[in-house]
């Protein structure tokens, strides 16, 4: 008779196990221009591209990357596109949090059969550098989880890309990986529930209007994370408070639900932000009165505290260690997408310690736009 296996081994099986997230796309007016900014102000390689010189007629894109972290910037070649719609309705934004798994009809199937929103069934794309299989599944507003799984794919990005052969000089800025991806909703029980029943996620967090003070542009919250821990995806909603929710103001500018902010990873987060500032990158400010009491509320840092207070850069710690964070403005026309910079040092929370500072400065940004 076979021994029974020890129970350390006896791990659940996920039910839609996720490698990684492969790519974020951002849709945009003029991908070439949003490449620049991305490449000289971010510090991300310029790797990949699809146009009118790859035989693209509808489309272009430029793939870029840093670190782990791969964005996608498309743009539309032809008025007849879901882009040029896309951004009719919501401006700028993020279309696609394209997820690399493994058994790819499998877990599209499984996803399906569980409730998940059916865009595409799978389907193969292929050039001289191999295969790679697709399906798209849909979340929250107009934005999809593109499913990936490369079978042999040799080439740059994606069939029907060219490696992109670029011009100019420009240094990484230390970015090394995706820390969460944030939606705006309107009921954020629908798409908590969404994410636990599609894709076996569970609530990590759960924050409530009490939590997060109604004093500030409230917002309820909760991290939805996968089995392995490595994907987060926090989803707001927006709440009453005294003023207008900060999350009721992005509903309002994008037309609906979508992609509130990208959380990029640093091990340097006074050197990314350094260099970002010096290439132009706009942040959220912070007070001075923020950095007095720092030190009795975080205890001893290897930071600097002076040289934090410089960038406005935000402490928090919880029981397992501290995190060093900062918000940029938004990075499109509307106020709706914005980027945060984070760096773990062995925390594990969200910041919930800087909400308070953060949601005044959020809150100021909200006066100076004249939507309170
Ligand atoms: O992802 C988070 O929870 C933190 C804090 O509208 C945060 O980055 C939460 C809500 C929000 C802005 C930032
Ligand atoms: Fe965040």
């Amino acid at each position: 008779m076979a021994k029974k296996r020890p129970s350390t081994k006896t791990k659940k099986e996920e039910i839609f196990p996720i490698k990684n997230v492969h790519y974020m796309e951002i849709y945009t007016g003029n991908a070439k221009q949003a490449a620049y900014y991305y490449a000289n102000a971010f510090g991300f390689e310029l790797v990949a591209y699809k146009g009118l010189e790859t035989g693209s007629r509808d489309r272009v894109s430029y793939v870029l990357e840093q670190g782990a972290i791969r964005l996608i910037l498309t743009g539309a070649l032809s008025d007849s596109t879901s882009i040029a719609e896309f951004i009719k309705k919501h401006g700028e934004g993020v279309k696609d949090i394209a997820l690399l798994v493994k058994d790819l009809e499998k877990t599209y199937t499984g996803a399906i059969e569980r409730g998940g929103i059916a865009i595409q069934e799978p389907w193969v794309e292929e050039d001289e550098n191999g295969k790679v299989k697709k399906a798209i599944i849909g979340t929250y507003g107009d934005t999809i989880h593109t499913l990936v799984e490369p079978i042999d794919y040799k080439g740059p990005f994606m069939p029907g890309f060219a490696a992109y052969e670029h011009h100019f000089e420009n240094a990484s800025s230390g970015l090394i990986g995706v820390d969460h991806v944030v939606g705006n909703v309107e009921v954020m029980e629908d798409w908590t529930n969404y994410y636990e029943k599609v894709f076996g996620f569970t609530v990590l967090k759960h924050f409530d209007d009490e939590n997060i003070s109604t004093e500030y542009s409230a917002l309820m919250s909760k991290v939805m994370i996968n089995g392995t821990g490595r994907i987060k995806f926090p989803i707001n909603e927006p709440a009453e408070g005294k003023r207008k929710s900060q999350i009721q103001e992005y509903l309002d500018y994008y037309n609906g639900p979508g992609v509130q902010h990208l959380a990029l990873l640093t091990n340097d987060i006074v050197g990314t932000v350094s260099l970002l500032k010096e290439n132009g990158v706009e942040f959220l400010s912070t007070p001075d009165t923020y950095y007095k009491d720092l030190a009795n509320r975080v205890g001893d840092i290897d930071e600097d505290v002076k040289k934090l207070q410089e960038l406005s850069i935000l402490v928090d710690r919880d029981d397992e260690g501290y995190l060093l964070q900062i918000f940029t403005k938004p990075v499109v026309d509307r106020p709706t997408l914005f980027i945060e910079v984070i760096q773990r040092k062995g925390a594990l929370g969200f910041g919930e310690g800087n909400f308070k500072a953060l949601f005044e400065s959020i809150e100021r940004e909200q006066e100076r736009r004249g939507n309170i």
